[in-house]
């Protein structure tokens, strides 16, 4: 049933797309979006399985996946009011759609906030855009993918596209389920360089767990995520976890504790040096997403 409803879908958003090609491109794209972004990604293949396994087959799961092709950010999947933490704040006029991609973008904007634990923070210098998923089950297991364009600006702030979920809330000391599968998170760490892919997880709460997991892994690409689009996936299943580039596969580790039903993340977070020392140099920045697409796997 939901391929069916997805492929009706791309019936309509073609027609949809060939109708407006008429008006302007200005109506819709963002201030900072180049004109040649716009519809270059809207050819949906049918049936539409991961870049990794294209004969699949597989099930795409409509909950979780988007194009990103409407004039406006479907609420019925994501929430883009996302409690705040760090040293930034996530802001809902931050998130932008152009009927080809998301773009999430983050501003220098002096301003204070109180923390999910009561703390003054004053001043803070960032807002940024975030979305989540909103299915309160989350998703556990299946194979998640979105095609990317990293932010022009570099260092200092990471476009990620992760899963998480914290039993209870930020402010919950005691979770018992905490972890944290990060698919892609991009520019983030000015040691390792430009072109350097983070591939993360962490576990920080889980009955089997006698201490936390952080585990960090940089694959270094030949080209710069900022230059252009690239497909970051990653499979998750009850033995395995793997992370794929443009399809290919770039690591792979045993799943021992990440069971928890989660939620899907697209967040531009801030790293250093502008944690450290912040600075208006380069901001507005922004990163564009023009798909997550999620599947289950057919046995
Ligand atoms: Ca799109």
């Amino acid at each position: 049933m939901d391929i069916v409803i997805y492929q009706l879908t791309a019936v309509w958003l073609s027609f949809f797309m060939r109708y407006n090609e008429n008006i302007t491109d200005e109506t819709f794209v963002y201030e900072t979006t180049t004109s040649s972004s716009l519809y270059k990604n809207v050819t949906i293949p049918d049936p539409v399985y991961p870049v990794s396994d294209p004969n699949g087959p597989w099930l795409l799961d409509d909950n979780f996946s988007d194009e990103f092709n409407n004039c406006s950010l479907d609420s019925n999947k994501w929430y883009n009011e996302v409690t705040s933490w760090g040293l930034w704040t996530w802001k809902q006029e931050n998130v932008v759609t152009n009927h080809a991609n998301l773009i999430l973008k983050m501003e220098y904007e002096v301003h204070s906030r109180i923390n999910f634990n009561g703390d003054v923070l004053d001043p803070l210098y960032y807002t940024s855009g975030i979305i989540q998923s909103k299915e309160p089950a989350g998703k556990k297991y299946g194979y998640f993918e979105a095609k990317i364009k990293a932010s022009e600006k570099y260092p200092g702030v990471c476009p990620a596209f992760w899963l998480y979920r914290k039993e209870g809330g930020l402010a919950n000391k005691n979770p018992t389920h905490w972890t944290e599968i990060d698919i892609v998170e991009l520019t983030q760490n000015i040691n390792y360089g430009e072109n350097a892919i983070g591939l993360n997880i962490h576990a920080f709460n889980h009955p089997d767990l006698s201490e936390e997991i952080h585990e960090g892994f940089e694959w270094h690409a030949p080209w710069k995520p900022d230059d252009d689009f690239h497909v970051y996936g990653m499979e998750w299943s009850e033995d395995w976890i793997v992370w794929y580039v443009d399809g290919i596969e770039r690591k792979r580790r045993a799943n021992e504790v990440w069971d928890q039903e989660l939620d899907l993340v697209l967040s531009l977070g801030l790293r250093n040096p502008l944690k450290n020392e912040p600075s208006s140099v380069g901001f507005p920045a922004h990163f564009e997403v023009d798909y997550i697409r999620v599947w289950d796997k057919i046995n």
